[in-house]
């Protein structure tokens, strides 16, 4: 193999995906499960469930009853508190992080994270030996030549798209150019390896893994072998005379809905475009392929932009979208560090109408609230001891925000009703960490969270609220300069897909009576919107926002949503399916 020269300015990004990961978690507490079939059950769903379970026939968002109708034996565990989860999320990703030189990490949702790895691919390549390929030692470490792994760069490490090895002849016909992307992708193939087993051996979780030069193609590339494996598309990226592109070839195959950036609006837009493009007027095929995009008449960035534009659509849609068909997607891997830009909390209600009950549902979220603070924003303290350990925050918010969003009184159907939000500075109690979160949450609603209620809604009755959302914001770095996220780019896009809806709420269920049984509580913390309100600054105690367009537009942008017809709470496209089962079933 030749080992050209790589002035390649692509980069180079791993994608790990945690198998099955919730019930990875209980597996981890418990490895008896590891051999029998697991479900984790949120409400009546089996929101994940082990491979084993998979083997006999169940699958995600199933009803709990058809599990086990299908394998009476399977075994059913409560998914409900997510504070694990989000435990070991951030362990894992930290521990990934702390191999990748940069530290260019993105974490998307619980159980994904991006690799930047194109400096230590830089330095491992420049260092290859071309007359002892098979003899390869992969430095980890720049200041010691010792640190690392050794490694057959003769050879992919895992599963490869194309799967079938090129021929000789192929290999040979390869341009430079392609044939030092080969030699990239091939190292990086062999650290996504390595990184693979540290994961399993030191911390018991296994991942599966797509490698190429974006997000958009690694994600896509770590999801065609799963689970415990990896997938590394291989070049060519670009047509060369006879030799069509592996991106194509790759991209062409997946159903449109696939493509990470486009939710199920635009989707539809672009089936039923499809459909009515063609003479016959046949319904649309239930399944549109990206290459049944990418090849209809006409088709290129102007004519998406017609399809897809309109309200509310970014100004460069068709060229996004055409750039994501086409496999070009230049969003960087965000360093967003484990620091999330702010926290949510909300829930969703069928009935909310009395003072008590708003005070016990803010003591519900403020709890939830402070207790997701503390496992994001705080670390171990170097200063502590093994039998005195402490903890320091990362980072302090300055500002709480709580928004209600009513129901209409006289048009019960109406489920766009404004949010509406007021703003006041985080107490310094909040951050005091030899206190229970329980005292200071009851601390925090008696003499913050219900004066803002109060100025929301003077009037003691006559108001039944639909929402309820507590947040800090406007955080502030405790040390450090830690970069934050700026991508207002197609990250967003990935985020949209990539969140995951939690079909439980965060908090605990005997505090939520009188709920909507459909409640929700969507995971924005670690992603959450991107920069915030300028208003967030205000120094004045409590500052009334009538709902600000930059709340919705961005909620908007990296969660699209709709209204459910039923109970009329917001749901994300992508959990639609397993929100309509809500109402299928009782609870
Ligand atoms: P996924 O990565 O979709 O699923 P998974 O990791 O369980 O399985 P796979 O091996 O196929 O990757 O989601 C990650 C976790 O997010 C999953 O363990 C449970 C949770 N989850 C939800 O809370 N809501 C959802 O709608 C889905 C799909 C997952
Ligand atoms: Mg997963």
């Amino acid at each position: 193999m030749a080992v050209a020269p790589s002035r390649d300015d692509r980069r180079i990004i791993l994608h790990f995906d945690y198998d099955c990961f919730y019930a990875s978690v209980f597996e981890a507490e418990q490895p008896v499960l590891k051999t029998l079939p697991l479900a984790v059950q949120q409400k009546q769903i089996v929101v994940t469930c082990n491979y084993e379970a998979r083997r006999r026939g169940l699958r995600k968002l199933q009803l709990i009853r058809e599990a086990r109708q299908i394998c009476p034996d399977v075994v059913i565990v409560l998914g409900e508190d997510l504070s694990k989860f989000r435990d070991v999320s951030k362990a894992l990703f930290l521990f990934l992080r702390s191999f990748v030189w940069g530290g260019n990490v993105e974490r998307l949702g619980f159980d994904e994270v991006f690799l930047d790895v194109t400096e230590m691919i830089r330095y491992n390549v420049d260092l290859l030996n071309r007359h002892d390929l098979e003899h390869s030692f992969f430095h980890l470490d720049r200041q010691e030549p010792t640190v690392g792994f050794t490694y057959d760069a003769t050879r992919v490490h895992g599963s490869t798209y194309p799967g079938a090895a090129p021929s000789t002849a192929a290999e040979t016909a390869e341009s430079a150019e392609s044939a030092a992307l080969r030699t990239r992708l091939l190292v990086a193939s062999h650290l996504a390896g390595f990184l693979r087993a540290e994961l399993e051996h030191r911390k018991g979780y296994t991942a599966t893994v797509g490698i190429a030069t974006s997000k958009l193609l690694a994600k896509l590339a770590g999801s065609t072998h799963k689970p415990n494996n990896q997938t590394t598309l291989l070049p060519p990226y670009v047509t060369v005379r006879d030799r069509s592109s592996n991106v194509h070839d790759f991209l062409d195959a997946h159903e449109i809905r696939q493509i990470p950036g486009l939710g199920s609006k635009l989707t539809a837009k672009l089936v039923s475009y499809l459909a009515g493009a063609r003479a016959d007027g046949a319904t649309p095929a239930d399944r549109v392929t990206v290459r049944d995009v990418r090849l209809a008449p006409g088709m290129g960035p102007a004519r998406l932009d017609r399809i897809l534009g309109g309200p509310g659509a970014p100004r460069d849609i068709g060229a996004r979208v055409w750039g994501l068909i086409n496999g070009v997607d230049n969003s960087e891997v965000a360093q967003t560090g484990d620091l999330p830009t702010q926290i949510s909390i909300e829930d969703s209600y069928g009935r909310l109408d009395s003072l008590e009950a708003v005070r016990r549902a803010l003591d519900a979220l403020a709890a939830s609230l402070l207790r997701r603070m503390r496992t994001d924003l705080t670390e171990p303290d170097e200063t502590g001891t093994e039998s005195q350990p402490r903890t320091r925050w990362l980072a302090r918010p300055r500002t709480l925000r709580l928004s209600t969003r009513p129901r209409s009184a006289n048009d019960a159907q109406s489920y766009q009703g404004n949010r509406i939000s007021r703003s006041a500075p985080v107490p310094s109690y909040v951050f005091h960490l030899d206190e229970s979160v329980d005292a200071i949450a009851e601390r925090l609603v008696q003499e913050v969270l219900l004066a803002m209620f109060r100025r929301l809604h003077p009037e003691k009755s006559g108001w039944n609220l639909r929402l309820m959302n507590v947040a800090v914001t406007n955080l502030v770095e405790a040390a450090g300069d830690r970069k934050q996220s700026s991508g207002r780019d197609i990250g967003k896009m990935f985020q949209s897909q990539g969140s995951r809806m939690d079909v439980v709420s965060d908090m605990q269920p005997s505090l939520l009576e009188g709920s909507n049984p459909s409640q929700t509580s969507l995971l924005t913390g670690s992603h959450g919107l991107a920069g915030g309100s300028p208003r967030d600054a205000d120094p004045n105690p409590i500052v009334e926002e009538e709902e600000a367009a930059w709340e919705d537009s961005d909620e908007e942008e990296s969660m699209p949503s709709e209204a459910c017809g039923e109970c009329g709470i917001l749901i994300p496209h992508f959990a639609r399916e397993a929100h309509e089962l809500y109402h299928a079933v009782p609870d």
